[in-house]
């Protein structure tokens, strides 16, 4: 007779999840045993740590838009998962942990590990997962999946954890009385949409027709909602300024005149000038986050702000918006594009495409750079010569975050750039590129990551080694922390502590990785990049491509700045967070509500 391991595997299969991330164990076998009787449907992607298992999973939702799934096993597989449960939670990612647990009945003996293992899984899941379960019987399963489908899925979506306990999972299923039923519309995220009211769309049209220099920032969401074809049109509409947060990149290609890319403190110098300028933003799918908003900086209280999120707790978190379109991405922007007749913005468009020339002409002088340590804006440019527009290119978090947006643009709409910004945490490129080559098998993935980050996961390249994926990973390495260790040196003069390497240590990455079974290149000079990277591109599996970097090299326009001129050791400082009262919008823009 099968047994309910089966019943979750079809569950799975039948809710169209092809991949499985994650580690087993023994609480966990059925579920491995049933997924081995459905390879049909499904694949299990065996990964070397559960915290990467999630990050895996990340990347397959990010790509597809279904729920990311991944399976750890009771306590010590059960507490490697918050960081990439807490990244999907920020970041409105679905996902579905799958998580095993001590038979039922022994709720007493989980204290203190006496039962091997044990802790209360349910208290601390609930803690960083939009929800947790704890499956009471067999009976109760089917629905409780169900639920977890429609609940990561739904608005805004997020990970939930199903804990089946082992008794439960090792039993057997009798699929004459536990029928399996599959909640369709929760294969994807969002499961059901909202539309903002008539009146508010009319009034943001009124307001967008006022504007003379209107803009946009697109965050997550507009690819969270699959909006991107009108993202795109609305952009063309609008005719003014489009920006997006680092997860919203891909909105629209950077390549258009109006895109001024990655509003952020380390994105692009075009889009942290042009926003000021503005005196319409619209935040599209964008949660006005610390660093979108430049540490809340934006908007300015001159600005007329309309938001555009389906969730309600966005319209006025950080500033009060002058028009709130509360719904659904998708829905919002077809019927702006309904009502919104081509909006024609002749001078700002020229100011666009001066101050863009701005930053592409700071950036030729970086990218022309012979230094040695190489400058990485020239290794950048590089890559960026051999960067298709289909490739996915999964950025590690610090540095790496700002030399990606910078010099490698979205030349093509869609989701092709992955940034765990959720919590920014260090280690989410090399697995997240093992979940993403599962995911669109025969794409390129490209990954960027400082030594750092890099060092979080080196043992998962064996697994890109082994499922035989065509990753190229590029090492920026700085020999330092260097985020920490330059704020240490500009704000606090004297703290050392983020050193990674020192005489006795220099961690070569590139041979690490050659010991592991990738192709592994070590590149100290500029001129030795371009030939390297072609080799890595050409190699049939996995490399890592390992570049000596200068240390004090920085894509932060303000720590920039601060090197330059020196003594500014003032720590920055968050600006006002709520602006209610002291709005300035002009009367022409500033419309009561009819
Ligand atoms: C998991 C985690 N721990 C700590 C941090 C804090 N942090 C932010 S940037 C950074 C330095 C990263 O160094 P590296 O990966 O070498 O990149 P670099 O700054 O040199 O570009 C640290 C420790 C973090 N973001 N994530």
């Amino acid at each position: 007779m099968p047994h309910i391991g089966d019943l979750v595997a079809e569950m799975l299969a039948q809710y169209g999840v092809e991949l499985v991330f994650g580690m087993p164990g023994g609480q966990t076998t059925a579920l491995h045993d049933g997924i081995s009787r459905r390879t049909d449907r499904i694949r299990h992607v065996l990964m070397r740590d559960e915290r990467n298992a999630a990050y895996a999973a990340d990347a397959y939702a990010r790509l597809t838009g279904k729920p990311g799934v991944c399976d750890v096993t009771v306590g010590p597989g059960a507490n490697l998962l918050p960081a990439g449960f807490l990244e999907a939670l920020n970041a409105s990612i679905p996902m579905i942990g799958i998580v095993g647990e001590l038979p039922l009945d022994w709720l007493s003996l989980k204290e203190k590990g006496i039962a091997s293992q044990g802790f209360d899984q349910l208290s601390f899941f609930k803690t960083f997962s939009k929800d947790a379960w704890l499956v009471p019987s067999v009976e109760a399963l089917p629905d409780l999946i169900r639920t977890a489908f429609r609940v990561a899925t739904a608005p805004r979506p997020g990970p939930v954890a199903l804990i089946i306990p082992h008794d439960i999972f090792d039993a057997e299923w009798d699929e004459s009385s536990i029928k399996v039923a599959v909640d369709h519309r929760a294969c994807r995220a969002p499961f059901i949409r909202s539309a903002p009211t008539r009146s508010a769309v009319d009034q943001a049209a009124d307001l967008i027709r006022s504007a003379r220099r209107p803009a946009i920032v697109y965050g997550g969401g507009v690819h969270g909602a699959d909006a991107v074809t009108e993202a795109v049109s609305f952009a063309d509409r609008l005719g003014g300024l489009v920006v997006t947060s680092l997860t919203g990149r891909g909105s629209v290609p950077e390549t258009l005149p109006y895109a001024a890319g990655a509003l952020n403190p380390l994105g692009s110098y075009a889009a942290i000038e042009l926003i000021k300028e503005a005196d319409l933003v619209i935040w599209c799918g964008s949660k006005a986050s610390q660093n979108t908003a430049m540490n809340w900086t934006l908007p300015l209280p001159e600005q007329a702000t309309i938001t555009i999120d389906a969730d309600p707790n966005e319209h006025g978190r950080t500033f009060l918006p002058t028009v709130c379109l509360f719904g659904d991405v998708k829905e919002a922007l077809t019927m702006l594009n309904d009502v919104l007749e081509q909006q024609d913005h002749p001078e700002w468009l020229d100011r666009i495409a001066t101050v863009k020339a701005e930053g592409e002409a700071q950036k030729a002088e970086e990218i022309a750079s012979e230094r040695i340590p190489v400058n990485p804006p020239r290794a950048m440019a590089e890559l960026a010569k051999r960067v298709e527009p289909d490739d996915i290119v999964v950025s590690d978090a610090s540095f790496s975050a700002g030399w990606i947006a910078n010099y490698l643009p979205a030349r093509k709409a869609g989701r092709h750039f992955l940034y765990a910004r959720g919590q920014g945490g260090l280690g989410y490129s090399t697995p997240a590129a093992i979940g993403a080559a599962a995911t669109r098998p025969g794409t390129r993935i490209i990954t960027v990551a400082g030594d750092g980050g890099f060092s979080y996961t080196i043992g998962e390249l064996a697994t890109q080694v082994q499922n035989n994926q065509k990753i190229v990973n590029i090492v920026l390495n700085n020999g330092r922390l260097g985020w920490i260790q330059l704020w240490q040196e500009i704000f606090f003069k004297n703290v050392q502590s983020a050193m990674l390497e020192n005489q006795s240590c220099q961690p070569n990455f590139a041979q690490a990785a050659s010991g592991l079974g990738l192709l592994g290149i070590y590149v100290e000079k500029p001129d030795e990049i371009g030939a390297a990277l072609d080799r890595a591109f050409a190699h049939d599996g996995p490399s890592v491509v390992e570049i000596r970097i200068d240390d004090l090299a920085t894509p932060i326009h303000s720590f920039k700045r601060r090197m330059r001129e020196g003594s500014d050791t003032a720590r920055p400082r968050p600006g006002t967070v709520y602006k209610l009262r002291e709005w300035k919008v002009s009367a022409d823009l500033r419309k009561e509500p009819k």
